[in-house]
């Protein structure tokens, strides 16, 4: 059984002088999840094999061709994280015990993990096909002492001096080993796990953000009436409408700025804010789709040829073929893109004076001032960029290596893009953020909700109200890296989950 993947909580000393103690993932190919992935990424933990990865992996030690030094990187390097992220995922997949890799070899990989000395990696350069192939190669070759590496200690030098310092002995391929290093997605995977792990963070704060902008501009929260979802029961869609609802106007938060329209005679919005629920919430989905997929991905073996230790047999398949992470990541872009397209209507209505009934571009003095104009057009050229990049890269194939790979699953440039549209997607509500703080301060003294209040708050504590032109830019940065580090949702979920528990609702599920 595999209860593996548990974040153990004894303190390690490390072998290399330059580490103190490490909290460590144990892996073992089966039970990686996206958000681990990612933490990995980020250096917080060092890497275990299980007891019985070792096993396996030991067991499947056998066949494989030596082919390593062809494929020089174009382009810029992966940054330090993802690299880290490459690395631990190739790790985790040799650790299934499928691919016949030594156990020494995985173990020089685990150790250079714990060292944190990673080798250059092209961004650019893989069809997805035939896996990663050269990515990944540039990955073992690091490890050969062949090439460049970086180390926190180090920075960028020789592979063979980063080795050194860290006391660690290059890496001496086994007689059939390169191939079994570098087949499989894992370059593609990786990428796609860091994509979806933002996704999930931005959507759920593009909920807080839409319900801010919805406030501002006086709509209604009729439209997410609890009845109207429960009969077309997407759970996505219902799962927003009850975010909105735990936002805005209700009896357990009141709004003033709500109160005080009651009696208009506006009963429809636009769709950008009267089908948040429903746009919003096949974006939720789609992620859950895509992260799902992405599980099983990160934990199969993905090379080639697999080597079934059990039967002293080895079959050679089509494993590394990417179409499934590919797919799955022009989903993701295509799900997410959606709620940049939307926070950039919305950021027009906020700006727009026919519109908004508010200053023209939310400042005072519009002769004088610019305000929120150019931050407006930023982001409409950020969405309009997307629409781009949106487009599925794996409806295409071109035909690779003499037409014995005549079909390609263009992964890599899916996985490369689906996180620029991801990001667009962060600064496009970094910026709908902005100007709907500075929106509600035009309707003071009236106060909306106390959840939103406190978004409110907690935005002026790094941008202040846009009173005479400035420069931007540092200001959607600020609110960008608020998105990035989910600061928005957490001031917020304290009093979405009271709203729930006052309803006797279960809480918000917690991060895994
Ligand atoms: C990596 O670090 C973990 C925890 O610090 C340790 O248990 C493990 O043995 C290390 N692996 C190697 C190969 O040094
Ligand atoms: C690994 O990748 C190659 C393509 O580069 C693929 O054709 C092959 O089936 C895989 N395995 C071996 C042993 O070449
Ligand atoms: C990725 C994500 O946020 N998924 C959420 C979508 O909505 C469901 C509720 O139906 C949540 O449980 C998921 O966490």
């Amino acid at each position: 059984i595999a209860v593996s993947l548990s974040v153990c909580l004894s303190l390690t000393l490390s072998v290399c002088v330059c580490l103190v103690a490490f909290q460590y993932l144990s892996l073992d190919g089966n039970s990686l999840n996206t958000a681990d992935l990612v933490r990995l990424g980020k250096g917080l933990f060092n890497i275990k094999l299980t007891y019985e990865a070792e096993g396996k992996v030991n067991e499947a030690r056998e066949v494989i061709e030596t082919i390593i030094k062809e494929n020089r990187g174009v382009g810029p390097p992966l940054s330090v994280e993802r690299t880290r992220m490459l690395l631990a995922l190739r790790i985790n997949v040799l650790a299934k015990g499928y691919s016949g890799v030594s156990m020494e070899t995985i173990q020089a990989m685990v150790k250079a993990f714990n060292a944190s000395c990673l080798s250059w990696v092209p961004e650019k350069g893989t069809v997805g096909a035939s896996g990663d192939l050269a990515p990944l190669a540039h990955l073992t070759l690091g490890l050969m002492g062949e090439g460049r590496m970086w180390s926190p200690q180090r920075g960028w030098d020789h592979a063979k001096t980063v080795l050194e310092c860290h006391g660690l002995t290059p890496l001496v391929l086994k007689p059939k080993e390169g191939i079994g290093l570098i087949n499989g997605t894992q370059m593609m995977s990786s990428l796609a796990a860091e994509a979806v792990e933002r996704a999930v963070g931005v959507a759920r704060q593009a909920d807080i953000i839409a319900a801010l902008s919805l406030e501002a501009l006086r709509g209604t929260t009729k439209a997410f009436h609890s009845d109207v979802h429960a009969v077309r029961p997407h759970p996505g869609q219902i799962e927003v409408a009850l975010r909105l609802r735990s936002l805005l106007h209700s009896d357990i938060f009141p709004s003033q700025i709500s109160d005080s329209h009651r009696t208009c005679d506006r009963v429809q919005d636009a769709y950008t804010l009267r089908c948040i629920p429903q746009v919003h919430g096949v974006a939720n989905d789609t992620i859950a789709f895509v992260k799902s997929i992405l599980s099983t991905e990160l934990n199969s073996a993905t090379d080639n040829p697999l080597v079934f230790a059990e039967r002293g047999e080895t079959i050679s398949g089509g494993n590394f073929h990417g179409e499934y992470p590919a797919k799955a990541l022009d989903y993701l872009a295509i799900g997410v893109h959606e709620l940049a397209s939307m926070s950039e209507r919305r950021t027009e209505r906020l700006v727009n004076p026919s519109l908004s009934e508010l200053p023209a571009f939310l400042v005072q003095d519009g002769g004088l001032n610019s305000g929120f104009m150019i931050a407006h057009c930023t982001a409409a050229a950020l969405v309009s960029e997307s629409k781009t990049l949106c487009h599925p890269s794996s409806v295409d194939s071109l035909s690779t290596s003499a037409a014995t790979e005549d079909h390609v699953s263009m992964g890599g440039w899916a996985a490369r893009k689906a996180l620029r549209v991801v990001e667009h997607v962060e600064q496009v509500l970094a910026i709908e953020l902005l100007a709907a703080c500075q929106a509600l301060e035009f309707l003071r003294p009236l106060k909306s909700t106390t959840p939103l209040e406190k978004v409110h708050e907690l935005v002026r504590t790094v941008v202040r109200p846009w009173d005479h032109d400035r420069q931007m830019s540092p200001d959607i940065e600020a609110a960008h890296t608020l998105l990035r580090e989910e600061k928005v949702w957490e001031v917020a979920r304290p009093y979405m989950d009271q709203y729930r528990d006052r309803l006797g609702l279960k809480p918000l599920p917690l991060d895994d």
